[in-house]
């Protein structure tokens, strides 16, 4: 039985709908701090604060749960507003799971780790998968220390924990919370309702992003690949997709002609300066078999397709 912390935001909304999907809604233990979430599922959900190492142990216990996909965390441009709450949030929560898996001898545990562990003198083009990193913002420091974390509980204490860098995640079904690379989901928004979009980034930052649905396939191919094959046990880099305000406005434009932009960048500018354009996903590819499915075309075309807005 799985259990997702986190369940209630951007990506755990759609990750706990793909592992109900694949494995049947009573395979899947849904949790979130926020109680409302609950009406999104059809599984089980409970109430859970990552920080009560307790709760979580009575669910895994109550649950016979043997998988954690540990996803909630502050993100990056939100975390800045509270540095030593959002370090504390993402690492004791962290540690609260790698230890119960330990001492549960739990079967796996997924960690989303981000392309914010990369810093100003990373390389920013095709950032490979081992380089200099020096993150700039507390989120991308508790994403650095946390990678170091499940490679230390992987080789000292065999834990089968396993990890995706993120680039920025695009998605129609649940809001982004506090991100840097939002803009290119707040982008859709605002074209279906026909207004003028202002966006939080000059036009020519660049950032590696990614569809949701390459995310959750990139996310369950990395989980069921057999163990000998996941060579990277700090977290693995991903890519899909590489643009800018200016390209992804002119993707929307081609299909909503008198869409309209403004660039009035703010505090999250110097954040995606710190950030990679392209990332090199080499070992993804060679290890486990990685290929997105989505180009900036066919995720536009998708999501102006799906995405209901209410005008
Ligand atoms: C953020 N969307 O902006 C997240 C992600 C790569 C960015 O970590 O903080």
């Amino acid at each position: 039985k799985i259990l997702i912390t986190g369940a209630g935001g951007q990506l755990g909304t759609e990750l706990t709908e793909a592992l109900a999907e694949r494995f049947g809604n009573e395979a899947v233990v849904a949790s979130d701090i926020n109680e409302k979430a609950a009406s999104r599922f059809n599984c089980t959900f409970e109430v859970l604060d990552v920080l009560d190492k307790d709760r979580m142990a009575h669910l895994i216990d109550t649950h016979g749960i043997t998988q954690i996909y540990h996803l909630a965390a502050i993100l990056s441009a939100a975390g800045e507003k509270n540095p030593l709450f959002t370090w504390d949030l993402n690492m004791k929560s962290l540690l609260n799971v790698l230890e119960l898996a330990k001492d549960k001898a739990l079967n796996k545990v997924y960690w989303p780790s981000s392309i914010a562990v990369f810093g100003p003198n990373t390389p920013m083009k095709n950032t490979p998968q081992h380089c200099v990193m020096d993150p700039t913002t507390v989120y991308g420091i508790s994403k650095l220390a946390g990678e170091r974390w499940c490679e230390y509980y992987n080789k000292v204490y065999g834990v089968d924990v396993r990890s995706i860098r993120y680039p920025g995640l695009i998605s129609y079904k649940a809001a982004p919370g506090g991100g840097t690379t939002d803009y290119a989901v707040e982008i859709y928004h605002a074209a279906l309702k026909g207004e003028e979009f202002s966006c939080f980034l000059s036009k020519d930052t660049y950032l590696p992003m990614m569809y949701m649905p390459d995310a959750i396939k990139a996310t369950l191919d990395l989980m069921e690949a057999p163990a000998e094959k996941i060579k990277v046990r700090s977290s693995y880099n991903v890519g899909a997709l590489t643009f800018s305000p200016e390209e992804i406005f002119e993707s929307i434009q081609k299909e909503v002609p008198d869409f309209r932009i403004s660039y009035d960048p703010d505090f999250r500018q110097k954040i995606a300066d710190s950030w990679p354009d392209s990332i090199d996903d080499t070992e993804a590819r060679l290890h486990w078999g990685w290929t997105p499915d989505f180009d900036l075309e066919s995720m536009t075309k998708d999501i102006l397709e799906n995405l209901v807005v209410e005008k």
